[in-house]
């Protein structure tokens, strides 16, 4: 059971108070607190979360995936330190898939973003994958709000990913955006891996390449005139984090759909998955996602089956996640009376 936020320790008080007021700090311990599967650590974080939700919610989310060393990481370094230049408070949650089978994180070594890690308005966290597909978890998601309480209007995910594996990132970004290098068949892979997610913009790095990096756009366009219909209006651009080029338009046309989809203005024709809707639609969406994977991790498919009274109220909220949040209490509540949490 979530005790209420007045009930709440004085270090939980402590905590809340921290990130509010925008300290690093505060803000690691939170997410340490989220991504504990202690029970008691649980209990705790779903309590600072819920006081947390009143200030979450209002960034630009941006998922970046692609192949292991398409430059991932390198271009989210330069996309951070331009975004930051325009005013805004950039968090990074660099997902790591190796976690899971090494125990600990090797992201140390691998995220470089030196420069990044020095911006007093930057906040990188590497975080575990558990194991799951994409790379992105529930804690992902309860991470990124955090993050907005604690003042960041700008949060990117990175995730290892090609085609199938974006599902994930989907439930969690607002934009996804799709890395492809230059000469390593990444879209050829993406053709492959089928059409179950299309993302918003696909972009080929090290652009430095040359020739390669221009055969590269032209395969993804082709790939992804092939992949659905619709597919082939994604912008397919080309940047390179090493010497800059192209990275002043794509941040550009990443900022642009951060703020019409924060206006609901961005109606794409209803082509459903990652192209459809407004933000309040994916909002929706993804906490109905978000509800999804958390309850059937604790009670299972048949504990969720017993959600369907609480999902109805979550169309048309204005705070979905809340609604989300409050219908997980509520559920856990319910089903701890009937259920053994796995
Ligand atoms: N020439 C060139 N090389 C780049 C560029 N961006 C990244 N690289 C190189 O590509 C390699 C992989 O870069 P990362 O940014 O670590 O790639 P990643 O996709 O984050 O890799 P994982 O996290 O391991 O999946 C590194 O050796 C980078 O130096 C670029 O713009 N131009
Ligand atoms: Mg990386």
């Amino acid at each position: 059971m979530v005790p209420r936020p007045r009930d709440l320790p004085s270090a939980d008080l402590e905590l809340i108070g921290g990130v509010l007021a925008r300290e690093p700090r505060a803000l690691a311990k939170t997410i340490t607190l989220i991504e504990s599967t202690h029970g008691d650590h649980q209990a705790r974080a779903q309590a600072v979360l819920e006081a947390l939700l009143a200030h979450a919610g209002g960034s630009i989310r941006i998922g970046i995936s692609g192949a292991p060393g398409a430059g991932k990481s390198t271009f989210i370094e330069a996309l951070g330190l331009h975004v930051i230049a325009r005013g805004h408070r950039v968090a990074v949650l660099a997902v790591d898939p190796s976690s899971s089978i090494s125990g600990g994180s090797i992201l140390g070594d691998k995220t470089r973003m030196e420069k990044l890690s020095m911006e007093p308005a930057a906040f990188i966290r590497p975080s575990p994958s558990g194991g799951s597909l994409g790379g992105v978890t529930e804690k992902t998601r309860e991470t990124i709000l955090a993050c907005e309480a604690a003042g960041f209007d700008v949060v990117i995910v990175e995730t290892v990913g090609v085609g199938q594996s974006e599902t994930e990132i989907e439930d969690v970004a607002d934009t996804v955006v799709f890395c492809a290098q230059p000469g390593a068949g990444d879209a050829l892979q993406f053709m492959k891996a089928g059409v179950a997610e299309i993302p918003h913009l696909a972009l080929v790095t090290k652009a430095d390449m040359g020739a390669s990096a221009r055969r590269a756009v032209a395969d993804l366009k082709g790939a992804l005139s092939l992949a659905a219909p619709g597919a082939e209006a994604v912008p397919v651009l080309s940047c390179s984090a090493a010497t800059g080029e192209g990275m002043g338009d794509l941040v550009e046309a990443l900022l642009a759909r951060g703020a019409a989809l924060a206006q609901d203005g961005l109606q794409d024709g209803g082509k459903g998955g990652a192209q459809g809707g407004g933000l309040s639609a994916r909002r929706v969406a993804q906490a109905r996602a978000w509800l999804r994977r958390s309850v059937t991790a604790a009670y299972g498919a048949e504990g969720f089956a017993r959600l369907a009274p609480f999902l109805a109220e979550m169309n048309g909220a204005r705070a979905p996640f809340r609604v989300a949040a409050a219908a997980k209490a509520r559920a856990g509540r319910a089903l701890d009376v009937g259920f053994t949490p796995q």
